[in-house]
C-alpha cells in the first residue's frame, strides 16, 4: 500500500519540472509500460513522473524482470523530452549520475555505477535503471529506476543488496524519492547546456568499473579479460588487453570482475 506521505509526496518536490504531475498506484505492471503508453496516447508532458508501491511485471533489460515487491522499494519512471541530437545511450549516463548523486545524498553510502547501468554498494546491486527512448512523434525517453530501500534483499539474486542491510538504519522512501527527482533535474539540466562528454567524465567520477580487469562475456563467443579503460559519451566502453583493444556496447555483452566477482 502506498503511504500518505508517497499520496502526497509531489506537494513536497521542490523541482521546476522533474517529477511533475506525478501518479502515484498501489500496483501496476511496470512503470516503464504505464508512462510508454501516456506518451503514445499523446497525454504525456516532459517531467511526468509515475512511482508505484509494487509492479507485477517489473522489467529489466533484455526481457528480463526486476522483482518488485510491495511496501519497501521505489519504481518510479519519469519522462525526459530530450532535443534529437542528444538521444544516445548517453541517457542511461546521465540516468545513473543522477541516482548515484541522489542515493550519496539521502543515505551517506558510497554508491557506484557498475557499467553498463547497474548501481553498487559494496559490489552488490541495490537499483536498475531502464531506459526505453524513441523519436515518435518528438524524442521521448522513458527513466525508469528500481531501488531496493526497506528489509533484506531478494535471495533468489545473490549479488542484490538493499539500502537498509547497507546503511543497518531506517532509510525513507519518500526522502529518497525527493533526493532522486532533485538530482535528475540538476544532472539533467546541466547535461543539456554542458554536453555528452560531460555527461561521460561525470559517469566516469562515480564508476565502480574503470580502471577494473573485467571479464567480457558474450554470447557464443570466448570470454576475454582486459583493462576497463574509458567510457564513450555513447555509453560503449573501452576494454584494453595486450592483443586487443574493443569498444563493447552495453546490450551485447555481461562484464563481471576477472576473479568473477560482480563488482568491487
Ligand atoms: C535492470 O535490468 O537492472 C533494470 C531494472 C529497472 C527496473 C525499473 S523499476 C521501475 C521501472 N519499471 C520497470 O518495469 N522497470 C523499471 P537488468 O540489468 O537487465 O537486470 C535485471 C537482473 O537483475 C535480473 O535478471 C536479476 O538477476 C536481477 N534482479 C532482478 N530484480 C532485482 C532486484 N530487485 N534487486 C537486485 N537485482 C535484481
Amino acid at each position: 500500500m502506498r503511504s500518505v506521505r508517497m499520496q502526497g509526496i509531489e506537494r513536497e518536490l521542490k523541482t521546476r519540472w522533474m517529477g511533475h504531475p506525478l501518479t502515484v498506484l498501489d500496483t501496476v505492471d511496470s512503470t516503464n509500460r504505464y508512462l510508454k503508453q501516456r506518451v503514445s496516447e499523446r497525454r504525456s508532458m516532459a517531467g511526468e513522473a509515475v512511482w508505484a508501491d509494487a509492479q507485477t511485471a517489473g522489467r529489466g533489460r533484455l526481457g528480463r524482470q526486476w522483482a518488485s515487491p510491495e511496501g519497501r522499494n521505489i519504481y518510479t519512471s519519469v519522462l525526459w523530452t530530450p532535443p534529437r541530437e542528444r538521444m544516445s545511450g548517453v541517457l542511461s549516463l546521465v540516468a545513473g549520475v543522477g541516482v548515484v548523486h541522489a542515493v550519496r545524498a539521502a543515505t551517506g553510502l558510497d554508491a557506484r555505477l557498475k557499467w553498463p547501468n547497474d548501481v553498487v554498494v559494496a559490489g552488490r546491486k541495490f537499483c536498475g535503471i531502464l531506459v526505453e527512448a524513441g523519436v515518435d512523434p518528438t524524442p521521448w525517453a522513458v527513466v525508469g529506476i528500481g531501488i531496493n530501500v526497506i528489509g533484506k534483499p531478494d535471495p533468489q539474486f545473490p549479488h542484490a543488496t538493499t539500502l537498509e542491510e547497507q546503511t543497518r538504519a531506517p532509510v525513507s522512501r519518500e526522502d529518497l524519492w525527493l533526493h532522486l527527482m532533485a538530482s535528475l533535474e540538476g544532472i539533467y539540466d546541466q547535461w543539456i547546456r554542458a554536453g555528452d562528454s560531460w555527461a561521460a567524465e561525470a559517469w566516469s567520477q562515480c564508476t565502480a568499473t574503470l580502471g577494473q580487469m573485467v571479464r567480457v562475456e558474450r554470447p557464443g563467443a570466448e570470454p576475454w579479460i582486459g583493462r576497463a579503460e574509458r567510457i564513450d559519451a555513447d555509453g560503449g566502453l573501452w576494454v584494453t588487453a595486450s592483443d586487443r583493444q574493443e569498444k563493447v556496447i552495453s546490450g551485447e555483452v555481461s562484464l563481471r570482475l576477472a576473479d568473477g566477482r560482480y563488482a568491487p
